[in-house]
């Protein structure tokens, strides 16, 4: 059945004349559970493409696939490109080879050459031909991994594609093929790494059973490369260690945290390392106990550094009261502790201040921090943006990011180019489909292609992804990627305009509450964002605000400080404006606002008649199931645009504008 489990690795048959040139055999020269992991990947995938069955071999004749490493045995004509592979980097080259033509993946080391094979099979599922491959990559990010806030018990937090995949019950007795499936699937992208437990993290996932439990999952990811972390609870040594204290510069906690990584690293003999969220929504951290951030994160990574591991370290805090600006405590805590952290420590910051906004400027941190390694954490899961329901593809969202120009060291300080690491929170579940819906697997992809490489465009990826999840058929994929491409920028329109953030409902996080305001934290509440008044709306953070636009470089906060060369898609985050403020299109803001609600209806009406345009193109389980959604996603986006604008009527008194809705 066509439920959503083969993901983009579906490999049905390539259309006949696509098949004239068909690989006969598979050779791997070499015997790594790596080399096999590609040549078995391979055998499936070539098998289902050409329609025939693809077997291993150890002879290399004519029309054979070849995987070896570069400079040895069929790949022996390759050594000059070595170097420029580096780690994980691949070639794929159509070579002759004493008279025989054959297909040679080759690289560095296993790693590559897995993601080579993976590539050449992306090449054929994208409708291109096995005679006219030619493929050279290498990753621009060293760190790729996917982040699940997966609980000990089952659930997911903000998981909205069913139960964890990991059955810590079963485990490490129990080994299900999913869990081969989702290495495969990561490895198709170039991940290397998951952090299997949640951030808010139990203390029971360092117990000696539950290494185990990830040792098992360790040894089935390792052939595809991929690398086991945890996330570690920063009292772990007082929960499970029976000491009084988790003080970091306390030798006894210190030893204790030792023991653990040496017991770790007995089981698990390439763990990655461990991912801290502390001092932070009441987590424990080093600051009960008056230490810094690098405190914490240097012991822990003392521990770690004799077995290489590194310690990535959450900059997502606010746990001092900070009723002024939260956006601003990040940069508070950490900035001054810039060339404090240990060598293996990478500092992870959420792309925007806040948190997972459907648009949020580039964290201030980027830029701030230059003796530092940063990771960049997105989340893949839509907490903020219709959890599963709602069809948003986040490509825009990632490239806006990692475009942004932080001007630290003049033009072209992208936050691409300063990351050592990528972390995405993960949106897979247990759902048949993995990620609750055919088009979140679209944003699962387009993670890993964009850690793999972050300067990528994100339509290219949504063709690529929709080529292989669809068909390589020009008319599914142009119509695909058309209601992929302005998908993000819609949910912003019909959730929060012009630099709004945080009008979510409370807790759950799914659909309009901007007129909550009677939450114990102030910055809980959706009025601490909005500042909606009679006389304007928008949160002031110049000057004579918050003061947050003086942690950007100095270029930077040049332009944000006046409205007039702040984007227009970030006014309302940086200013309180006049609700008559003129508008470039000469709209007041409040017309304006009200274009933008309706502009984002729209376009998922518009998405709904794409996707019924493609009914005879698509099979028809995942036809229904994501006409359903987009029927969801239509109400909804009413229900977003109505009640946001009852509300902001509620405080402005002002009319809706004449002639400015589009018809309903
Ligand atoms: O986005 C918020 C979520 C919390 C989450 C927190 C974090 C894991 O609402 O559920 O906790 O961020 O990133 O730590």
């Amino acid at each position: 059945a066509e439920d959503g489990y083969d993901l983009w690795l579906r490999y049905r048959p390539l259309p006949a004349q696509a098949r004239a040139n068909r690989p006969v055999a598979i050779v791997a020269r070499g015997t790594s559970s790596m080399m096999q992991a590609a040549a078995d990947e391979l055998s499936r995938g070539l098998g289902g493409l050409f329609a025939t069955t693809v077997a291993r071999a150890d002879h290399a004749g004519d029309g054979a696939v070849v995987l070896a490493r570069i400079g040895h045995d069929e790949a022996a004509s390759l050594r000059a490109l070595g170097p420029r592979l580096g780690d994980e980097g691949y070639v794929v080259r159509r070579i002759t080879v004493a008279g025989r033509a054959l297909i040679v993946v080759a690289a560095n080391d296993d790693r590559g050459i897995l993601y080579g094979s993976f590539a050449l099979l992306r090449w054929l599922q994208t409708g291109h031909t096995l005679g006219a491959v030619a493929l050279m990559s290498r990753p621009k990010v060293k760190l790729r991994v996917l982040d699940h806030w997966d609980n000990l018990n089952g659930s997911v937090e903000r998981g909205y594609a069913g139960q964890s995949l990991w059955d810590w019950w079963m485990l490490p007795d129990v080994r299900e093929p999913r869990y081969v499936d989702y290495a495969r699937a990561n490895a198709s992208i170039g991940i290397n790494g998951a952090v299997l437990n949640n951030v808010n993290a139990s203390a029971s996932s360092l117990t000696q059973r539950y290494i185990r439990k990830a040792a098992a999952l360790a040894d089935i990811f390792r052939p595809y490369g991929i690398k086991v972390y945890l996330s570690a609870r920063f009292s772990a040594p007082i929960e499970i260690g029976h000491l009084s204290t988790a003080d970091p510069n306390d030798p006894q906690v210190a030893a204790w945290w030792r023991a653990k990584a040496d017991e770790i690293y007995a089981a698990i003999p390439d763990f990655g390392g461990f991912l801290v969220k502390a001092s932070s929504e009441g987590q424990p951290g080093p600051q009960d106990y008056g230490r810094s951030h690098a405190d914490g994160a240097n012991m822990l990574a003392a521990a770690l550094a004799p077995h290489g591991g590194v310690v990535m370290w959450r900059a997502f805090v606010y746990a001092h009261d900070n009723p002024e600006d939260r956006a601003k405590q990040a940069y508070d805590d950490f900035h001054p502790l810039d060339g404090r952290f240990a060598d293996n420590v990478l500092v992870q910051v959420k792309n925007g201040p806040i948190d997972f906004q459907p648009r949020e400027p580039f964290h201030p941190l980027f830029g701030a921090m230059p003796h530092t390694p940063l990771m960049i954490e997105f989340q893949i899961t839509k907490e903020y943006l219709g959890f599963a329901s709602h069809l948003v593809y986040l490509g825009p969202l990632f490239e806006e990011t990692l475009r942004a120009d932080t001007m630290a060291k003049g033009a072209g300080s992208t936050v691409a180019g300063m990351i050592s690491g990528m972390a995405g929170v993960a949106n897979v579940g247990r759902d048949r489909d993995w990620t609750g819906s055919i088009f979140n697997q679209a944003n699962w992809y387009a993670f890993g292609r964009y850690a793999w490489d972050p300067t990528s465009a994100s339509d290219a990826i949504a063709r690529e992804w929709a080529a292989m999840t669809f068909a390589p058929d020009p008319a599914v994929v142009d119509r695909v990627a058309r209601m992929m491409a302005g998908s993000r920028e819609a949910a912003v329109d019909y959730m929060t305009p012009l630099g709004l953030a945080h009008l979510m409902g409370t807790d759950h996080h799914y659909g309009p509450a901007p007129w909550v305001s009677a939450l114990a934290r102030p910055e809980w509440n959706p009025v601490y964002y909005h500042r909606a008044t009679a006389d304007g709306i928008g949160f002031d953070r110049t000057a004579s605000g918050s003061k947050a636009i003086a942690q950007y470089a100095p270029p930077v906060a040049q332009r944000l400080r006046d409205p007039a060369t702040t984007p227009e898609r970030e006014l309302l985050w940086f200013h309180h404006l006049r609700w008559d403020y003129r508008m470039p299109s000469g709209h007041s803001l409040w017309e304006e606002l009200v274009v933008h609600y309706d502009r984002g209806v729209a376009y998922v009406d518009q998405m709904r008649g794409d996707w019924t345009a493609l009914k005879s193109n698509i099979d028809s389980e995942r036809f229904e199931k994501t006409a359903a959604l987009l029927g969801i996603q239509s109400r909804e986006a009413r229900w977003w645009r109505d009640a946001s604008l009852a509300y902001w009527m509620s405080v402005n008194h002002l009319p809706l504008p004449p002639g400015v809705r589009a018809p309903a």
